[in-house]
């Protein structure tokens, strides 16, 4: 990846299959940057220990999730694609973005609250420090640009802070990573509980589309949508959270605007309006599911692929990590 384009960091969970969420919201803007950014994308294994998951399940979910970024178009050839715990550089930087974060501003991290607020049986300190852990993740790259939800954003303006107290302490080493805001990007909602997102560690099977439902799970899904009774479709978040969110998955994959997408469905009931999501969404998955069965049976080439992308990743972060050692007075072993 040796020219001059700007690098982009980007990582998922594997917590569970990718939802539809994950997807139009963050994957295939991924597959989209790859032209134009060099592109390094991991599963974020390590994060994913803030939460508990069975063993075998997180070793299952982990492999699956790095054949599902393949799916979705993500080329390692074009792209770097690695599991983060194979990079060992990720736990060491980690450390050292601890010890440089504060205790005040890691408290005021909404993430961190919501979490909890949903965990009360697990609030670990890692739950706590997952924004430093981050940082690290970011800044051993040299990111340019992170893509970032609306959910992200403090994360990132944390880690802006981090790196520039610590280039002020110590001596300039990271490159102050920015947002970046796919144009295509969607914030999907839970089909039911449109106030809150789409997740895939959610436990109602029908609030979620997971990118590898079938077509007739899919439409059932989509017909027993909450929705409301004013029987129209526009859109108004606010009052139409239901509706609204299966318009903007709509709009989304057909790149209609809200305006169109009324106008199609004017004097029509809210029944031919889900069918007509729940299509479009089972066609739009179809190549990803297949693509993902495929690739799920070749299991030397996903081994060889996560194989290399682990030392790529080495090769790469280890420069930042040898450099932040050494200004720290690190001894660096011979
Ligand atoms: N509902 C969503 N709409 C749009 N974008 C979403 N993302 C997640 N949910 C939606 C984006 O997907 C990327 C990867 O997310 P992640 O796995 O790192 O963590 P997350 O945001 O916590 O995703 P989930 O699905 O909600 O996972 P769990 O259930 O494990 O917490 C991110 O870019 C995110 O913005």
């Amino acid at each position: 990846m040796e020219n001059n384009k700007k690098i982009i960091l980007s990582g998922i969970q594997p917590t569970g299959v990718f939802t539809l969420g994950n997807y139009l919201g963050a994957v295939r803007s991924w597959k989209q940057m790859q032209e134009d950014y060099n592109c390094y994308y991991f599963i974020a294994d390590l994060h994913s220990m803030t939460i508990h998951i069975d063993p075998q399940k997180r070793r299952q979910q982990t492999r699956e999730a790095f054949a599902l970024l393949l799916a979705c178009g993500i080329d390692p050839e074009k792209s770097l694609v690695f599991v983060q715990s194979h990079n060992k550089c990720h736990a060491e930087m980690g450390w050292i973005m601890d010890c440089c974060s504060q205790f005040g501003e890691l408290s005021r991290m909404t993430q961190f609250k919501d979490k909890s607020s949903k965990h009360p049986d697990n609030i670990n300190a890692g739950l706590f420090t997952y924004p430093a852990l981050m940082a690290g993740d970011i800044l051993l790259y040299q990111a340019d640009y992170v893509p970032v939800g609306a959910d992200q954003t403090q994360h990132l303006e944390f880690t802006r802070d981090v790196a520039t107290r610590f280039n002020h302490t110590y001596g300039e080493v990271f490159k102050l990573p920015e947002g970046y805001f796919p144009k295509a990007g969607a914030r999907v909602m839970s089909l039911q509980d449109p106030t809150s997102k789409m997740s895939k560690s959610d436990t109602n099977p029908k609030a979620t589309i997971s990118i590898l439902d079938d077509e007739k799970t899919i439409l059932k899904k989509f017909k027993s949508a909450v929705t409301d009774s004013e029987a129209c479709v526009r859109f108004d978040p606010e009052a139409k959270p239901g509706v609204s969110n299966l318009m903007t998955i709509y709009s989304a994959i057909t790149g209609k605007t809200m305006e169109e997408i009324t106008a199609e469905f004017a004097g029509r009931g809210y029944g031919d309006f889900k069918t007509a999501v729940g299509e479009c969404v089972a066609e739009a998955l179809r190549p990803v599911r297949e693509k993902y069965e495929e690739l799920m049976q070749e299991r030397t080439y996903l081994e060889e692929q996560m194989r290399r992308g682990a030392e790529i990743a080495d090769k790469i972060s280890r420069r930042t990590l040898t450099k932040t050692k050494k200004k720290i007075g690190l001894l660096l072993e011979k």
